[in-house]
């Protein structure tokens, strides 16, 4: 068969465009996993609104200039397909010890284990979000929100099956047996939990569903970002294509959080409050005032920084030397591509202090990642605050300091306020609901969360959205709810 690695074969019951159709064995491999994959589904996806018909984007083609098509779709018929971006002619290692080598177009045996575990991982957190959403489709504050959440959800399903194929098409019976595991787990289960911090809590509400597509999705961009790099040259088509799906899914963060804070400052002016931090009078306007979503922002960018794991780190240093995961833009960055002799600033605690010493750079990647994730997260943080300050209000959102409330890496056994003072236990204990949401503060979010479902409609602490998915008007139906 003629393959177009542009298009995506649907002929399949797997839509791909990897052929599948002529690799009997992981045809068969992935149409095994396929009941085990509906069934969690099913048990783990958004809660109710499985009949429902949600106007979805479904991937037709991998050409970025057109990709994707919009129609009604009930969830557990979407078509969750493997989609390669297409492969670079000549492409090779871009770092590492195997630095200019071609890249691998099969697994490199020394690499093995190191390769299937960050495949593994990568698997984990995908499946994990879907859980953590599962029940907010029950409070959405609007159809077009309620469609934003399914099209995350069926999309970060579709990057389990990226990974699965990964799984059984390169690594045998312990790839299948990863893929199984994978539908194992439970985000937040005492026995058998997913793999990382950060997809084991809960995301209580709307604000937090923001927050975690602004922040931990914006993680899951860095981290794609490296593995698109890697010279195992199926992951890095893999996570290419993944790439072009993420970004919307932290435009789903970004402008929630916009329409949020535009909707508390519009409430605030016409009562005419003059400060933002009498929290009891903007929360009588059944809006969310700007000191809990600072209170709600730090808890999210504490916990996904946390995603970078140690600032300085072995396992970091050998998956660069063994060209498998690279730096954010690897091969923008003008210098060795080998780092062997180069150092880079870490934040540590040194005698009870905070300084910055200057690290191998090879053991230093998880730093410098997390640097560049911290970067690009400033611009959000810019744009909300044009809001407020369009709304002629003198209060900044900001991001907090590296230390404050981190429970892996350099910082995770010492306490520090958001500035990055470093205070004892007794100090944060008083005043730790200063800066991270109190169980009063989910209580008032959780007393908003009630759902709109009429077309058109929005709930009173959100704004209404600039423009419509799809350019569609206001008055869409996103979700056609009973059918
Ligand atoms: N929680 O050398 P260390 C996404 C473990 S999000 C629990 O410090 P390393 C998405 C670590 O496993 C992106 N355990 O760190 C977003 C190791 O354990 P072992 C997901 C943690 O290995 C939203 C030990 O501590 N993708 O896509 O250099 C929605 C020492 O590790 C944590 C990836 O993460 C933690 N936070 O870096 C949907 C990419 N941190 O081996 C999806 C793949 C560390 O000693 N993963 N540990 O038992 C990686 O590249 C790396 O494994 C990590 C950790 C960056 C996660």
């Amino acid at each position: 068969m003629n393959v177009n690695i542009m298009n995506v074969d649907y002929s399949t019951k797997i839509p791909n465009n990897v052929n599948l159709s002529a690799d009997r064995q992981v045809l068969k491999a992935l149409e095994g996993w396929h009941p085990g994959y509906i069934d969690w589904w099913q048990d783990m996806g958004p809660d109710g609104f499985q009949q429902s018909l949600v106007y979805l984007r479904t991937a037709y083609s991998v050409d970025p200039r057109g990709w994707a098509k919009f129609d009604y779709v009930r969830m557990p018929d979407y078509r969750w397909g493997i989609l390669l971006a297409p492969q670079e002619e000549n492409r090779v290692v871009p770092f590492g010890e195997h630095y200019g080598e071609p890249a691998w177009q099969e697994v490199p045996g020394e690499h093995r284990a190191l390769l299937r575990r960050l495949i593994v991982i990568q698997g984990d957190t995908e499946p994990a979000s879907v859980e953590q959403q599962r029940h907010l489709g029950k409070t959405a504050p609007s159809l077009y929100d309620m469609r934003n959440l399914f099209q995350v959800n069926v999309e970060e399903g579709r990057h389990l099956w990226a990974m699965v194929y990964l799984l059984q098409k390169y690594f045998g019976r312990d790839g299948r047996e990863e893929a199984d595991e994978l539908l194992r787990r439970r985000s937040g289960d005492a026995d058998s939990p997913r793999m990382l911090g950060a997809f084991n809590e809960k995301t209580p509400d709307w604000l937090s569903f923001f927050m975690f597509t602004y922040f931990t999705d914006r993680d899951g961009k860095m981290q794609l970002h490296s593995l698109a790099q890697s010279g195992f040259d199926p992951l890095s088509r893999t996570c290419r294509f993944m790439l072009t799906e993420e970004a919307h899914h932290m435009f789903v963060g970004e402008t929630g959080i916009s329409r949020v804070v535009q909707r508390t400052c519009e409430a605030m002016k016409a009562a005419g409050i003059d400060d933002p931090a009498d929290v009891n009078r903007v929360r009588a306007l059944g809006v969310i005032d700007l000191p809990t979503i600072q209170k709600k922002l730090n808890l999210h960018y504490s916990l996904s920084l946390d995603l970078f794991g140690s600032e300085v780190s072995t396992n970091a240093a050998n998956a660069f030397n063994a060209g498998i995961k690279g730096r954010y833009h690897e091969s923008q960055i003008n210098d060795d591509h080998r780092l062997q002799n180069d150092t880079y600033p870490v934040l540590k605690l040194v005698g009870g202090e905070i300084v910055r010493v200057d690290e191998p750079a090879l053991t230093a990647l998880n730093m410098r990642l997390r640097d560049d994730y911290t970067q690009d997260c400033v611009k959000g943080i810019l744009r909300w605050n044009k809001v407020i300050s369009t709304a002629g209000y003198d209060y900044r959102l900001k991001l907090p300091h590296v230390a404050f409330h981190r429970a892996i890496g350099e910082f995770k056994d010492v306490r520090a306020t958001p500035d990055g003072v470093l205070i004892d236990d007794a100090t944060w204990s008083r005043r730790k609901d200063e800066w991270l949401p109190s169980r009063g503060d989910g209580d008032f979010i959780a007393s908003l969360m009630k759902p709109v479902t009429e077309i058109g409609g929005f709930a009173p602490w959100i704004s209404p959205p600039k423009v419509g998915i799809d350019n569609k008007p206001g008055d869409f139906e996103y979700v056609k709810i009973e059918t």
